[in-house]
């Protein structure tokens, strides 16, 4: 693993808050193991293994029911770690996959058996480097027709330019970590705005109010800077919204969460007991469970 790589919390402390019943993480990774599924060799990042036997103890320690795994880009598009992860769950995993435009029917129809809902176009460059529109307009014209939909990556930066691209997609598009904001700007300012104009006049986007730990200036352990903006999105478009640990928590340089800790921090996001059923269970069954 990279010299400066942080390893997920081994010892996680378990939660205060008592999650729902049936709720879903609806945005985790696995890496490797390395020895059994090899990293990508265009990879950016070597992480430490964190397999599926520890994902798994890990939904049961924070009460989660279901999991949904996103391809790591450590993995490129190799999913084969990821689908062994929805084929080991017994249906309590759903996937999120990385492909290219050249994929066949027949390998999509068998990632559509395991699990797999959705692609990831991931448009940060210390991750990846992106392709032109067309390559995943390609890509969107093959896994429409499965009911399938988008999840994005972006820097709040980069939204302006990748506008007239997403805004032209006819699938569910789901963003990754509300944008990523800069929270040391205020909640009203003009690069959140233009974030939540994008919800309110496009009802196919959804957004994911995760990863307080990789948004926060202010710090752990209570991440006060990230409250208002993910609070702001849970209110205004509660029925969009999705929720997830981000665990192994790819990245991070200044600290490593405790998970039982970042669970607590739901309540503070998701304020009544609707607001945390629709975030944790009712809009990610609508997503990931439920055909059509
Ligand atoms: C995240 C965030 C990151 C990494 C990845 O696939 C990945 O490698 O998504 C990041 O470094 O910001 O969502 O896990």
């Amino acid at each position: 693993m990279d010299a400066d790589w942080l390893c997920f919390d081994p010892n996680p402390s378990k939660p205060t808050f008592a999650l729902p019943e049936g709720s879903i993480d609806a945005h985790c990774h696995v890496f490797g193991p390395g020895d059994q599924f090899p990293f990508a060799p265009e990879r950016k990042y070597t992480p430490c293994d964190a397999g599926k036997d520890q994902l798994f103890a890990l939904r049961d320690l924070l009460g989660f029911d279901k999991n949904v795994v996103v391809q790591a880009t450590c993995h490129g598009t190799d999913n084969s770690a990821m689908l062994d992860v929805l084929r080991s769950s017994n249906d309590r995993a759903r996937g999120v996959a990385t492909v290219r435009p050249d994929i066949g029917a027949r390998e999509l129809g068998e990632m559509h058996e395991a699990g797999v809902r959705a692609v990831r176009f991931n448009y940060v460059r210390r991750l990846v480097d992106p392709e032109p529109d067309e390559y995943y307009h390609r890509i969107v014209e093959k896994i429409a027709p499965l009911g399938w939909h988008v999840v994005v990556y972006f820097e709040a930066a980069d939204l302006a330019e990748r506008w007239d691209f997403f805004t032209s997609l006819s699938t569910r598009v789901i963003v990754d970590h509300m944008g990523r904001p800069d929270v040391s700007q205020p909640v009203t300012g003009p690069a959140f705005e233009l974030f939540l104009r994008l919800l309110r006049e496009h009802h196919n986007f959804w957004s994911k109010v995760t990863c307080p730990e990789r948004l926060t200036v202010s710090g752990p352990p209570s991440y006060d800077d990230v409250v208002p903006f993910a609070r702001k999105v849970v209110e205004e478009f509660p029925d969009r919204v999705l929720w997830g640990t981000d665990w192994p928590h790819p990245n991070l340089k200044s600290h490593m969460p405790d998970d039982g800790l970042l669970v607590d921090f739901i309540p503070r996001i998701a304020v009544t007991d609707e607001l945390q059923r629709k975030l944790l269970v009712a809009n990610p069954s609508r997503l990931y469970w439920k055909e059509g």
